[in-house]
């Protein structure tokens, strides 16, 4: 961790958009449990605001918050070492994202590569959520004034612009250090967990196809049967994870058997050199099943009281809101807003 005047405070978040993915599972919330208990305080959201950015149906969206929630705690994050919540009950994100709006700048917006992406050339007809959803992020980081943010690699961009929206408020209202200029912190072996049928592509929660991704909920016959019937290339693999370059079906399931055993990538290359993926595969099938079955057992267990996540993540939410008023009071000060009260 690099110098800053600010005490070192971990926050990340996830989408309620759906259901978590594999990709959810390794490129954040196997991290999100690496980084508890380390000393440092660590601070997990369910986003959803976020999700609305683009339509959710509310009966589902309540239920993927739960969800989310379930799948942080059956992962390992623990309420008593960390905080977690869902952010629309700590109205600070929706009121600094507000200020930062003011801060951040329109060119900055549209080089998004997310936003690209995702409005493609319907942007005319997507939420105006869905563009300024990057400063809403920035408000998510800054209003605990966090210093850390593991994400996956997809989510960089986004950390990075958080970064400048900080350094602008600091210069424009000439608080030096006000906020920290936070850092992302992408590691592991599979920081972007690809599309199963396309390895260009990134798996995500609301992909076209369900064969593409692995669901958290997936059962046993499902995780087999979709990593069978994942698009690989003829060849069997190689003796080095470099001659993987080229290859980015196959490297993305090395990746993922990395990820899931806590191997390097070089040690499965070792135990799988020449291998045909008659072998891999049912390999990777029986590891992935073997890693996830606990995980979405412990789901369904916390799912059949929602009243229970509920409290969790109330609980969660009042200290929170402990750390962001101070912030976000200070903020408004900064700016020149009158607070009487
Ligand atoms: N495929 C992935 N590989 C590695 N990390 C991933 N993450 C998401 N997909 C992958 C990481 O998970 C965290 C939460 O992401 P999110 O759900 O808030 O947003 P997202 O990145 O837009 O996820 P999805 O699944 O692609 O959602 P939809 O389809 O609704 O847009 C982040 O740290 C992200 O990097």
């Amino acid at each position: 961790m690099t110098a800053t005047p600010h005490t070192p405070r971990v926050f990340s978040g996830i989408k309620p958009s759906g259901g978590l993915t594999l990709g959810n599972y390794l490129g954040a919330i196997k991290r999100f449990v690496a980084a508890q208990g380390q000393g440092v305080e660590t601070m997990f959201c369910v986003v959803d605001l976020h999700a609305i950015t683009v339509w959710q149906d509310p009966t589902d969206l309540r239920h993927a918050t739960r969800e989310v929630a379930a799948g942080y705690l059956a992962a390992g994050i623990d309420p008593a070492q960390s905080i977690l919540f869902n952010q629309s009950q700590v109205s600070g994100h929706a009121e600094l994202a507000w200020l930062l709006n003011c801060v951040a700048r329109m060119g900055w917006m549209n080089r998004m590569t997310q936003w690209k992406e995702k409005a493609g050339k319907n942007a005319e007809k997507e939420s105006l959520g869905l563009f300024a959803y990057p400063s809403l992020m920035a408000a998510d980081i800054l209003l605990y004034h966090a210093t850390h943010v593991p994400v996956g690699e997809d989510q960089k961009q986004h950390v990075e612009l958080t970064r400048d929206i900080a350094a602008k408020f600091n210069h424009d209202y000439k608080v030096p250090d006000f906020f920290p200029l936070p850092e992302p912190v992408i590691e592991g072996p599979a920081t972007r967990v690809m599309n199963l049928r396309d390895g260009t592509k990134k798996m995500s929660k609301s992909g076209e196809s369900d064969m593409e991704r692995i669901n958290m909920t997936d059962d046993a016959d499902t995780i087999s049967k979709k990593f069978k019937k994942a698009r690989t290339d003829p060849d069997a693999l190689p003796d080095t994870y470099g001659a993987l370059k080229d290859r980015p079906e196959a490297r993305n399931l090395v990746d993922i058997y990395a990820a899931l055993s806590d191997m390097t990538h070089d040690a499965v290359i070792a135990e799988y050199a020449g291998a045909g993926w008659g072998r891999f595969k049912p390999a990777l099938a029986d590891l992935a099943v073997d890693k996830l079955a606990p995980i979405s057992g412990e789901m369904a267990r916390l799912m059949a009281d929602p009243a229970e996540i509920d409290r969790l993540l109330g609980e969660g939410a009042d200290r929170a809101r402990t750390i962001a008023t101070p912030i976000l009071e200070r903020t408004f000060d900064i700016v020149g807003m009158v607070r009487a009260r």
